[in-house]
């Protein structure tokens, strides 16, 4: 089967819940003593996706320093422009064929809500983002932001070639594992 590796930056403000997501996906875990990460972190999980494996290397940045682009979180209204702010550099000076999905997390908070889920949504379709509102708390919806990211992988022809040239093909256990920098 062949494996694919799929780069991930996670962005977003201080305490939006990066991490907790990454942890949800990872180890299927939340902890909610959780401590603000300190530059980054590093942790890879791969899944089956239709007859690929497709394995997500991911970088956890800390909300409190600037750092590189790929994912983002909003939840308040704050963040949201936090958000908006990421996805303008991202256009400017990421690559052509990135994929940006956000994740509007804390999704159990209902009653704290400071960002209507339909303004969430026009955005992110007016940037052809995905969007999915999440909880790592409660463990909803966060496989399925890494499914909707491996469905807009380019699909690899029978002779290996990739429309977007991003994803290294080659052979390689399963693995979980986390480590910092
Ligand atoms: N209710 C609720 N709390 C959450 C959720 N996700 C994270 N939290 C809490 O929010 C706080 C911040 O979570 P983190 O995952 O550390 O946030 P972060 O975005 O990684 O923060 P930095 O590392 O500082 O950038 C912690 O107390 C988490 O337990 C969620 O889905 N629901
Ligand atoms: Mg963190």
């Amino acid at each position: 089967m062949a494996l694919r590796e799929l780069k991930v930056c996670l962005l977003g403000d201080t305490g939006v819940g990066k991490s907790s997501i990454v942890w949800r996906f990872v180890e299927d875990s939340f902890d909610p003593n959780i401590n603000p990460t300190i530059g980054a972190s590093f942790m890879t999980k791969t899944v089956q996706y239709q007859n690929e494996l497709h394995k997500f290397l991911i970088w956890d940045t800390a909300g409190q320093e600037r750092f590189y682009v790929l994912f983002c979180i909003l939840f308040q209204s704050e963040s949201f422009q936090t958000l908006k702010n990421w996805v303008k550099e991202l256009r400017q000076h990421g690559p052509p064929n990135i994929v940006v999905a956000i994740a509007g997390n804390k999704c159990d908070l209902s009653d704290a809500r400071e960002v209507p889920e339909k303004d969430a949504k026009d955005y992110a379709d007016s940037i052809h983002a995905i969007f999915v509102e999440t909880s790592a708390k409660n463990a909803i919806n966060i496989n399925e932001v890494f499914i909707e990211i491996s469905k807009r992988i380019p699909v690899v022809d029978t002779a290996g070639a990739t429309s977007g040239k991003a994803f290294k093909l080659g052979r390689q256990a399963s693995e979980s594992r986390r480590t910092c920098c």
